[in-house]
């Protein structure tokens, strides 16, 4: 847990004075502190502006959003000519995961050469035009980076693998067995061991995620020179946000000592463990980020929330903010990892809260509540039924918009779009659905029915069909056959039929974008939770100086009458996603239809 634990250097104090409406981004440079940040003192005087805490991302999964060619796979044209949709809704960036060439074996996180375009996406002309085309809408673009593996196909690997004396031998992790036997007991998150034998050297590779995902070694300075350019090379192309997926896992510990018991159960974290993490990442935000007007969210899965810190202190000069799985994986099963059990509205907020206070004044936060691998956001903390979709997608909606904390909203969770009603394992693409059904199924540990329910919650392929743009053929998405099957629900739920319905989710997004992007508070003002205990009503407000908001969500499928604090006098209604309430002058209470939700100023 040594690295874990901040050291101690204390830096210096900077004044700052800036004006909030500024869009202007921060470099900080000063050193890393360890003095906790005090909680009770998160001002927005002291909360640095910059633009990717302003804007609204959208997170763009591009084999499933628009396919212009008929291929049944989404592309990079398809991405620009929905450039003007995005921009109707008030997106300022997005987020693409991988764009570059790979087997797909992971699609996409498979990585076989980091300076070309996928194939099935298009040319690097269309990627140059994509951004010509986001720079006239004034809009940013974040590509996502994968440099903890690359795919077993990238050149670097195919050397490595070719013999022991090679150069690029030592790119990666390669170990003597011990006994017969793998070099430890580290299992992969996809199912099995984490080691894979080559029959021609008699070693082992290491690959956390799928064989054909060999972790690169960091340990080798010519591998981080080598990804360094890499990303230079992108950034030098004029993209603005870097995405880092797994970064949390990039440093290993070099003994590789075998799991305990304990740790084997929840190795997520124990990978994340590796001693110079954070000198490995200080050293690309000097080398790399530094120089250029960006910002990097980490992806740091397995790093609980309270210590996200570590990644976002911006004195540590590491990363700009951070997205972390406690809030989304809060109902995981903790006997069995591969199934979800409730959840509640009071372990929810705990967490949001945690998180909030975490960030304090020198970290920031990245907040989604679905992406491209989870369950859809209406499926899994609303309720997709007929009756409550609607209503229980604009309540997350307003949850989503309203934090202290860069919002993310994923693809398709604009118009409410629900999970997939899997039948069979044959209906799955997912290959970490695959490597657990191998592990857990065909081991005989767990029954077809029961995981078939779990993986029909869990599926990262819930998240990944087509985009629904309307109610033609394939929601028209592609002429030609989908690679992943359209969600039979595209008829009723598409963005077609929501663009001219005022009361649409999609147009009750479009009000939130334009309020997060017209109240400062909303972005910046502190966050209270007003009973952090409630399992019903969600109630919060957002406080910058002498503007206040009150933001209240109803949880559940009932009406009910919310009794405000005392302190909390409301002078007018900003938003209401649903019934109206009439608000009454010095009203003490406000009558909720069920999942409503509603931002009301205060005075
Ligand atoms: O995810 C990292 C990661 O650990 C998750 O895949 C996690 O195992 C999974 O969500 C559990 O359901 C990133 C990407 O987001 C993911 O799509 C990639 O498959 C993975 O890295 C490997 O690159």
């Amino acid at each position: 847990m040594l690295n874990r634990r901040l050291t101690s250097a204390i830096a210096p104090f900077f004044a700052v004075a800036m004006s909030f409406s500024s869009l202007q981004t921060v470099s900080a440079a000063t050193p890393v502190s360890t003095t906790p940040v005090s909680q009770d003192n998160i001002q927005k005087s002291e909360q640095l502006p910059a633009w990717w805490k302003q804007a609204v991302f959208y997170q763009i999964y591009p084999r499933s959003f628009k396919n212009t060619n008929g291929s049944g796979v989404g592309d990079i044209n398809g991405i620009i000519e929905k450039l003007d949709y995005l921009k109707n809704l008030g997106i300022d960036a997005i987020w693409i995961n991988p764009h570059y060439a790979s087997p797909n074996k992971d699609n996409g996180y498979d990585i076989s050469d980091y300076q070309d375009i996928m194939k099935e996406y298009g040319t690097m002309e269309d990627f140059d035009r994509l951004i010509s085309e986001m720079k006239k809408r004034n809009m940013r673009l974040m590509v996502d980076v994968v440099i903890n593996h690359t795919s077993d196909q990238h050149p670097w690997f195919i050397q490595s693998q070719s013999g022991k004396d090679n150069p690029y031998r030592d790119y990666y992790f390669w170990k003597d067995g011990k006994d017969g036997k793998e070099p430890n007991n580290y299992p992969s998150f996809f199912g099995g061991s984490a080691w894979e034998k080559d029959a021609k050297s008699d070693q082992y590779y290491l690959h956390y995620f799928a064989k054909q995902q060999p972790d690169l070694n960091w340990d080798n300075p010519k591998v981080r020179q080598d990804l360094y350019k890499m990303l230079k090379f992108w950034l030098d192309k004029g993209v603005s946000g870097m995405r880092i997926d797994t970064v949390a896992t990039i440093s290993k510990i070099p003994e590789f000592p075998d799991l305990s018991e304990n740790q084997k159960k929840d190795f997520d974290e124990a990978y994340t463990q590796g001693p110079n993490l954070h000198k490995y990442i200080h050293e690309m935000n000097k080398e790399v980020f530094s120089h250029y007007d960006v910002v990097t969210a980490g992806e740091i899965f397995g790093v609980p929330a309270t210590d996200s810190i570590r990644f976002t202190d911006r004195r540590r000069e590491e990363l700009n903010m951070a997205f972390t799985f406690d809030l989304i994986r809060i109902d995981v099963d903790p006997k069995a990892k591969w199934r979800r059990t409730d959840w509640t509205l009071s372990k929810f907020r705990q967490t949001v809260n945690t998180s909030d206070k975490t960030a304090g004044q020198y970290g920031w936060n990245a907040f989604f509540l679905d992406n491209h691998d989870n369950p859809r956001v209406v499926s899994h903390f609303g309720d997709d039924r007929p009756k409550w979709r609607v209503p229980s997608a604009k309540a997350l909606a307003t949850v989503i918009l309203t934090q202290r904390a860069t919002p993310f909203i994923y693809q398709g969770t604009e118009l409410g779009m629900t999970n997939y009603p899997f039948k069979s394992i044959d209906d799955f693409d997912d290959i970490g659905v695959k490597g657990s059904w191998k592990d857990l199924v065909e081991t005989g540990q767990v029954s077809k029915e029961e995981f078939l329910k779990a993986a029909r919650v869990t599926s990262r392929d819930n998240a990944r069909t087509p985009f629904q743009w309307d109610a033609t053929e394939n929601a028209g998405f592609t002429t030609g056959k989908p690679w992943l099957k359209v969600n039979p629900n595209y008829k009723e739920i598409n963005a077609a039929s929501q663009i001219n319905d005022p009361d649409s989710v999609l147009n009750y997004y479009r009000k939130l974008i334009q309020l997060r992007h017209d109240i400062p508070a909303l972005t910046y003002g502190e966050y209270h939770d007003l009973d952090l205990n409630n399992d019903t009503v969600y109630a919060y407000t957002r406080i910058d100086g002498n503007e206040k908001y009150l933001v209240i969500v109803n949880f559940k499928e009932n009406s009910v009458n919310y009794k405000l604090p005392e302190d909390i006098s409301i002078q007018s209604t900003v938003v209401e996603s649903n019934a109206k309430s009439p608000i009454e002058q010095n009203a003490t209470s406000i009558k909720l239809a069920p999942w409503q939700s509603g931002i009301y100023k205060l005075n």
